[in-house]
């Protein structure tokens, strides 16, 4: 065998090798931990599972970077979103009064919160970055109610795996996995740079998830869904983004 395709076979059987490896360590993974990721099946399916798996036995509590005052963006950038629809016009034009979040699902204490009620729990404030999957990103203080002190006032049953979470713009629903949800940096934001977070922004409510790319962070929530199962939401992938080609854990 000459030298040049010895070292070929080699490569090609490292190559094979760690792909095996990592397809079976994907798999070994989501069974043990119970981490496939939802949108786990398909081409790209194992990749996704052994992505979201590492993560989450690596650095389940890592921080996202958080930037001193001085680094806010003087013009940060609201994304073109669709045009409202009329219960959001007629929210906007109450200046959100009779605006609720619901909160359901694998909970003891289904809840209907104002955002006076939001605003009544410990605040959270970070100042971090929206990173774009198409390469732009901002850096903004952000204002509001962790996550974790809605669903620990709802009362989580022990079976709970996901939050779900939906929007006014209809396009748009997400979810994350319990830890994601629960983390201390995932915010349910009603303010941005100490104003009121403004409607382009999302305002009055939107979900930051700084561990994740933008996509996740969506803006306009009026609901949140505590589940065991992703298979009955939208097709099952657990959000819009990966019915579009988005892996649905987008961890940075
Ligand atoms: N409701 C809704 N949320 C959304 C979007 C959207 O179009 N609608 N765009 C997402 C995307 S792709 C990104 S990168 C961020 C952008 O946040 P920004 O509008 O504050 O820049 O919002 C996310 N949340
Ligand atoms: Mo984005």
């Amino acid at each position: 065998m000459s030298k040049i395709s010895r070292r070929k076979l080699i490569t090609t059987g490292l190559a094979t090798a760690a792909g095996v490896t990592g397809l079976a360590a994907a798999a070994r993974l989501a069974k043990q931990y119970g981490l496939a990721a939802p949108d786990g099946g398909g081409i790209y399916g194992p990749g996704e599972t052994l992505n979201y798996a590492a993560q989450r036995v690596l650095a389940k509590n890592a921080l996202a970077r958080e930037f001193p005052h001085s680094m806010i963006s003087k013009a940060p950038f609201a994304n073109e979103v669709a045009p409202p629809n009329n219960t959001f016009k007629r929210l906007q034009s109450h200046g959100f009064a009779d605006w609720r979040l619901a909160v359901d699902g694998m909970i003891a204490r289904p809840a209907s919160h104002s955002l006076a009620d939001l605003k009544a729990f410990p605040v959270g404030r970070q100042i971090t970055e929206v990173a774009c999957e198409e390469g732009w990103s901002y850096i903004a203080e952000w204002i509001g109610t962790p996550l974790a002190e809605v669903l620990n006032a709802a009362g989580v049953l022990p079976q709970a795996r996901y939050v779900v979470y939906f929007s006014t713009d209809s396009d748009w629903w997400d979810s994350l996995d319990i830890d994601e949800a629960m983390h201390p940096q995932t915010l349910l934001a009603w303010g941005m740079n100490d104003g009121d977070l403004p409607v382009p922004f999302g305002g009055p409510l939107r979900i930051r998830v700084p561990r994740q790319l933008g996509y996740k962070s969506v803006k306009y929530i009026t609901g949140l869904t505590v589940t065991d199962s992703l298979k009955h939401f939208g097709k099952g992938l657990g959000s819009a983004s990966p019915e579009g080609g988005y892996a649905w854990y987008a961890g940075i």
